[in-house]
């Protein structure tokens, strides 16, 4: 990737050390920790593991790896859910609160850890009754209610894998995941509150199993109490009848390190979704490691919220694993940024006094669109740490979130990481990292990374290409349900001996990470390869820009032309001048050659429904070329309607 735009990124001067208060209280001071991680990675995360996790057996080897099949810390024994709950309370802090629930308006509930031990072994019971047996797969689709997390981890107990279905999927993709996993039980609702409306689960459920045939039985929470709920004679039981009943007493199973602990689908952008594998004793403790560290966690005062949904991994990680084995009080919220009104967010901040705010930069830019009112509306000054995952944060919206949000004094942490890898593996340690706005900083302890050229051979500092992971970690996916050669396909044979990530990046002269999105999105105009994240900063950074996303559309004189898609801060009129100014406002950040050729004011952009932003059907729109596979967007008309304004709007041709 020859690099036009590198001394752009290069201009970002901003720096950000934590604040001498947070420093001083940090868990990590300095970065010893690298030091003693590079020097035996595997005796490193050794130690993790048996600081942060029980083990009813230790482990005898602490890595087997046969590129690219890794096993760690073989021969030991251990159990996720005993991890998460039991020892919490056997340490005497059952009384402590795991889940702060607030549910959609006027529903909330407090769920400590004696209360969750209750429920999950209550749980595991009744899935026990209805024939789940370890090594069985259960699928779990339901919305953001305390009862999720309790259904993971009442199938962690038993050592059956769960397989959780975003709850905002369509009966097809249920349909599909439950037969790619062979479910043998399905774990559903009545319905999922969504903004005020209710969204029939168990109706698209029972769609999805009139062509299921591995499942069994069916387990029915009800949380939205609509009047008809059809029930299936002998394969469809309500939660209230048959959890309620159980004892609440189940003893734990212990689990090889490396047993199945779940299965999470991902979509990608073509084929068919690949059901990532994660196993116990890696997974959790790389969870547990980077939830600690990351997030800089004091049990005893702390209040995490992860705003993510637990159907994602971010929620896995983040909501459920990492949170609960380090004994955190966290945040779940049911609903949404903008319902019932824009401040639910900070409201929510406020009533439970949270400290440590982890969300995505889909919704720091919404923010940033709406206007600082609805923040400075509420009290934050609880927060002590802001976290960032699932883009590339753009540096405006990076500052934004920091002053806006964190009130100038919380460090920010911008984490990458992907489903596939299970936990964070680039991102600052709050209380030692020097941030700067844009980038997720440096590979944690223990992880190895690089940045190659198309033939494999590093590039050196400062440069950029592809991302590349060189050495095995805990949390590696453990490969591909029932696909053995796709994971080597996808993630291991375009460069050899190490896992592409898919994504591009650059280190700056000072060797900090930048990530420049997925190498498929890179646009190659007039021989430059040009990153949308650049361009998308760039216009970003304009005063009137809450949002932008660019792709290539083929041009005549240079291969590809820039074609950016804006949202406009509240406020602004899209008007010619606009243009105009925007065009050349990215020129002056970047060069003449990223000026876009085309800029459409839109209201929205087509994203997925863990919100990120999809420029292939961007791509199609420029291109003026059917639309491709919708079916993962989170709101399909969005993308009609662009396509609708674009082709009523002409092409801005000239240079
Ligand atoms: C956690 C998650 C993975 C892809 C990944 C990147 C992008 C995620 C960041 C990021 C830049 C970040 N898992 N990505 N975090 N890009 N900076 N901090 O999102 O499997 O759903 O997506 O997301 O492209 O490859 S995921």
């Amino acid at each position: 990737m020859a690099d036009v735009t590198l001394e752009a990124l290069l201009q970002e001067g901003r720096t950000f050390p934590p604040s001498e208060d947070f420093a001083r209280g940090a868990l990590l001071r300095d970065g010893r920790l690298y030091d003693v991680a590079a020097g035996d990675p595997e005796a490193f995360w050794a130690t993790q593991a048996g600081e942060l996790l029980d083990w009813s057996e230790p482990w005898h080897t602490v890595l087997e790896w046969e590129l690219p099949f890794a096993k760690w810390f073989l021969g030991g024994r251990l159990n996720a859910s005993y991890n998460c709950v039991d020892r919490h309370v056997a340490a005497g802090h059952g009384a402590q609160v795991a889940l702060l629930w607030e549910g959609e308006p006027g529903d909330a509930r407090q769920i400590t850890y004696a209360q969750l031990l209750d429920d999950v072994s209550r749980c595991a019971n009744a899935l026990k009754a209805l024939g789940v047996r370890k090594g069985d797969r259960v699928a779990i689709y339901l919305g953001m209610v305390p009862e999720l997390p309790v259904a993971m981890l009442a199938c962690a107990r038993l050592g059956a894998a769960h397989s959780v279905v975003f709850g905002g999927f369509t009966s097809d993709s249920l349909r599909d995941r439950i037969n790619d996993a062979e479910c043998k039980v399905l774990i559903t609702g009545d319905g999922a509150w969504r903004r005020g409306n209710i969204v029939p689960l168990k109706e698209i459920a029972d769609a999805a199993m009139t062509e299921t045939p591995s499942i069994e039985r069916c387990l029915v929470l009800r949380r939205t109490a609509q009047a008809d709920v059809a029930m299936q004679d002998g394969r469809d039981f309500w939660w209230h009848d048959l959890v309620d009943a159980q004892a609440p007493e189940c003893p734990p199973e212990p689990m090889d390190a490396e047993d199945l602990l779940f299965i999470l689908y991902t979509s990608g952008t073509t084929g068919k979704p690949k059901g990532i594998m994660h196993t116990t004793g890696g997974y959790l403790t790389q969870v547990a490691f980077t939830h600690k560290y990351v997030f800089d966690l004091k049990p005893e005062t702390d209040v995490f919220w992860c705003t993510a949904d637990c159907g994602w991994v971010t929620g896995h990680s983040y909501i459920v694993y990492g949170p609960l084995a380090n004994r955190a009080t966290s945040v779940m919220y049911e609903g949404t940024p903008d319902y019932p009104d824009k401040e639910r967010f900070w409201s929510i901040v406020e009533k439970y006094k949270v400290t440590t705010l982890y969300t995505a930069p889909t919704a720091i830019r919404t923010f940033m669109k709406w206007g600082t009112q609805y923040s400075d509306a509420h009290d934050l000054s609880s927060l002590r740490l802001l976290g960032s995952v699932g883009e590339p944060i753009n540096p405006e919206a990076w500052v934004w979130y920091w002053k806006n949000i964190g009130g100038g004094n919380c460090p920010v942490v911008d984490t990458w990481w992907q489903t596939e890898t299970g936990a964070i593996m680039i991102s600052p340690l709050p209380g030692t990292t020097v941030a700067k706005p844009g980038s997720a900083t440096f590979p944690l302890p223990g992880i190895g990374s690089d940045i190659v050229n198309d033939e494999g051979v590093p590039v050196p500092i400062p440069g950029g290409g592809y991302l590349v992971l060189t050495q095995p970690w805990p949390s590696m996916l453990r490969g591909i349900w029932g696909d053995p050669d796709r994971y080597r396909d996808t993630y291991w044979s375009r460069f050899e001996g190490r896992y592409f990530a898919g994504d591009g990046a650059k280190r700056d002269d000072e060797g900090y990470f930048w990530l420049l999105g997925r190498v498929d999105d890179i646009m190659l105009v007039a021989g430059h390869n040009i990153s949308t994240t650049e361009v998308e900063s760039a216009l970003v950074s304009h005063p009137a820009v809450a949002e932008a996303a660019v792709v290539g559309r083929t041009d005549a004189m240079t291969g590809q032309a820039v074609s950016a898609f804006v949202i406009l801060r509240s406020g602004n009129e899209p008007t010619d001048a606009l243009v105009t100014e925007l065009r050349d406002h990215v020129a002056h950040h970047i060069g003449p050659i990223a000026k876009p050729k085309t800029i459409l004011f839109a209201e929205d952009l087509p994203k997925t429904r863990s919100g990120k932003i999809m420029r292939r059907l961007l791509r199609n729109v420029a291109e003026d070329e059917t639309l491709g596979d919708t079916t993962t967007l989170a709101d399909p008309s969005v993308v009609e309607g662009i396509k609708a304004r674009y082709l009523s709007t002409s092409p801005d041709d000239e240079g």
